[in-house]
Parts: structure tokens; sequence; C-alpha cells
């Protein structure tokens, strides 16, 4: 895992945007961001769902020859938005960038990649995009039932209670 502001250059969303400023872990936690570098085999990351009480999964490979759709999936993936349960991501291989706001509403560029664990909390703004390579495959954890509805950042999100429950626990 590696953490930094995106530099808003134009240009293809896989490419790294790499502002050259780094963003440390504890910025990250202070947004509410979990993350677990978690060995090859699934013990741990199995453990950690029975902790946190993760008791659905479903796998998903994202690639131009596996996912149909690939392209209008990965534009998709990158519409800033929220959701009302935690968005809990295991990379099993390849790698791709989370894009979380700041507490300033700056773009944070996080890249996962194979035995990257990140846990986004409910009401936080992101965005998902693979990489250059074009190659994600990542486990999806669950609380309840696979439930990933994505909300398209608006007023109506502004005003969403999930969303002011993330402000408030994050500003005070
Ligand atoms: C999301 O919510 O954008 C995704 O689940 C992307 C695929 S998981 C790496
Ligand atoms: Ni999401």
């Amino acid at each position: 895992m590696k953490a930094y502001w995106f530099d808003n250059l134009p240009g293809d969303q896989r490419e790294p945007h790499d502002s050259g400023r780094p963003v440390d872990p504890a910025y990250l936690s202070s947004l509410g961001i979990v993350h677990y570098e978690l060995p090859d085999d699934l013990d741990a990351v199995n453990k950690l769902a029975a902790e946190r009480e993760y008791k659905n999964r479903d796998q998903i490979e994202i690639s131009p020859t596996l996912l149909p759709g690939y392209e209008e999936k990965v534009k998709n993936f990158f519409h800033e938005h929220l959701h009302e349960d935690e968005e809990i991501r295991y990379i099993l291989a390849g790698g791709g960038y989370f894009d979380v706001r700041s507490k300033d509403d700056d773009w944070v560029r996080i890249r996962l990649e194979k035995g990257d664990l990140m846990i986004m909390p409910p009401g936080i703004y992101h965005r998902f995009t693979t990489d250059s390579n074009n190659y994600t495959k990542a486990l999806r954890l669950f609380k309840d039932e696979p439930k990933w509805t994505p909300l398209q950042r608006g007023e109506e999100t502004d005003a969403n209670q999930f969303r002011k429950a993330y402000l408030h626990s994050r500003d005070g």
C-alpha cells in the first residue's frame, strides 16, 4: 500500500497520478480508513472476517477479457460515490487505486496490491480504478447481504444520515 495526494492532472485515470507528496498512515486512519497487509493464505482474512462479522463475500476479477463491459465498468467505478456500509476489499492479485476524499475535499490516492486489505467507513466519498495493467482480482467482504449500491455524490448524499455520521466521527 502506498498513499499520496492525487495530482489532479488530465490523463487516463489508470495512470498513477502521483503528485510526489505522500500521505502518511496516521492521516488515513484519521479519515477512518483501516488497512492491513495480510499474508498470501486466507487464514488471516478469515480471522478478521470472523472478528468483524463479515458474513458474506464474493470475488471479482476485473480485466478486459474476464469482465464483460470492462471499459464502461471501470468508468463507473471511478464515479465518486459513497455506501451506507463499510467497503472491504482484499486484493488477491494485480493492483488498483482507491481515491478517497480528504478533510479538505482533495483526493488521496491509495495504491493497493496483492495482500492489501482495506476497509473504508460508511459515508466516505471515494472511487476506484484499475491501473495501467488492467487487472485486479479482489475479495469483497460484506457484513450482511452483498450490498454495494453506490450512491453518486450530490445534494442527496450530502444529506445522507451515513454521510453525516461519518463527518461527525471524522471531525468530532
Ligand atoms: C467499488 O466499489 O468501486 C469496487 O468494488 C471496485 C472493485 S473492487 C477492487
Ligand atoms: Ni465503493
